[in-house]
């Protein structure tokens, strides 16, 4: 079982609920941007299964611009207070040293990066002081310039090694190798052939020996499989949660220690019955 500092053991896969505070993200940007519905929505994603919901406020979708600190903090900060004084486990999705700070002050519990570190020299310093457990997302580049990065000798390959050369320098800064998560950054400068060799392979980030998030939810490379045979329309964001608690179920039969999703009832179910087949199996 995987152990990781302030979070609850589970024996079986975790499921994170999205909360996306934006006006923008790609299949839920302004749904909850006001404060008050962002938390009664990480409640409702509680109490329909999340293990730990995901606070944002700055959208990665690909192409998208910045959002400034004093906007990124006025977004989570009260969310996060709020949902944690409810005894909801929290994780704040920021690229920023200062939100993340700010974020576990206010009582969250894990830092989820999308940048795994890279977009803030102060990130890895106040994860270290923190103690707090991050994941560590491979990213190469800013979301406006990321399909341009999209290049790749062998991807599992290198994303491996990318992700290997990332905890090396986190540990030299103090990170402690119990905090990390590791993560293949689904769609962050990756097209969907590479998105699906990352998750066929996904046993060579697991061999890392670090637990792993994916998050699959409604990215862009469903909509692609999932496209209408007529006009070749791919299937809107609304529409990819089945096949989104699909890879949930998938991930966790291989390995994976948490998936992070928007809907989060179907992944529940989805992740209670890989544990249950993996018991019986191991009863024989
Ligand atoms: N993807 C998004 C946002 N945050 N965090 C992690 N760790 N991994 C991801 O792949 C990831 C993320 C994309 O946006 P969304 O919140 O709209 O799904």
């Amino acid at each position: 079982m995987t152990h990781l500092p302030g979070l609850p053991q589970l024996d079986r896969c975790a499921v994170m609920g999205i909360v996306n505070v934006t006006p923008d993200s790609f299949s839920d940007g302004g749904l909850w941007l006001d404060p008050a519905a962002a938390v009664s929505h990480g409640l409702r994603l509680t109490a329909s299964g999340a293990d730990l919901v995901d606070v944002g406020g700055e959208s990665t979708r690909p192409g998208s611009q910045r959002v400034t600190e004093a906007e990124e903090l006025r977004r989570v900060i009260p969310v996060v207070r709020e949902l944690a004084a409810a005894g909801v486990v929290v994780s704040i999705d920021t690229m920023r040293a200062s939100v993340a700070e700010q974020a576990v002050a206010a009582g969250a519990r894990l830092v989820n990066d999308v940048s795994g570190g890279l977009a803030d020299p102060d990130m890895a310093e106040v994860v270290a002081d923190t103690g707090a457990p991050f994941v560590v997302m491979h990213w190469r580049g800013q979301s406006a310039d990321m399909d341009g990065l999209a290049v790749y000798e062998d991807v599992v390959a290198d994303v491996a090694a990318e992700l290997s050369q990332r905890v090396g320098e986190l540990l030299a800064a103090g990170v402690k190798e119990e905090q990390l998560i590791l993560d293949p950054g689904l769609g962050f400068a990756k097209t969907s052939e590479h998105n699906w060799a990352l998750l066929g392979r996904l046993d060579a980030l697991t061999a890392l020996g670090r637990p792993v998030l994916v998050a699959a939810s409604r990215k862009r490379f469903l909509g692609t499989l999932l496209a209408n045979p007529e006009t070749g329309e791919p299937r809107p964001a609304r529409q990819r949660d089945d096949a989104t608690a699909a890879i949930s179920a998938l991930s966790a039969q291989a390995g994976a220690w948490a998936v992070r999703v928007h809907d989060v009832a179907g992944t529940a179910d989805a992740v209670r019955v890989v544990a249950a087949w993996q018991q019986a199996a191991r009863r024989g």
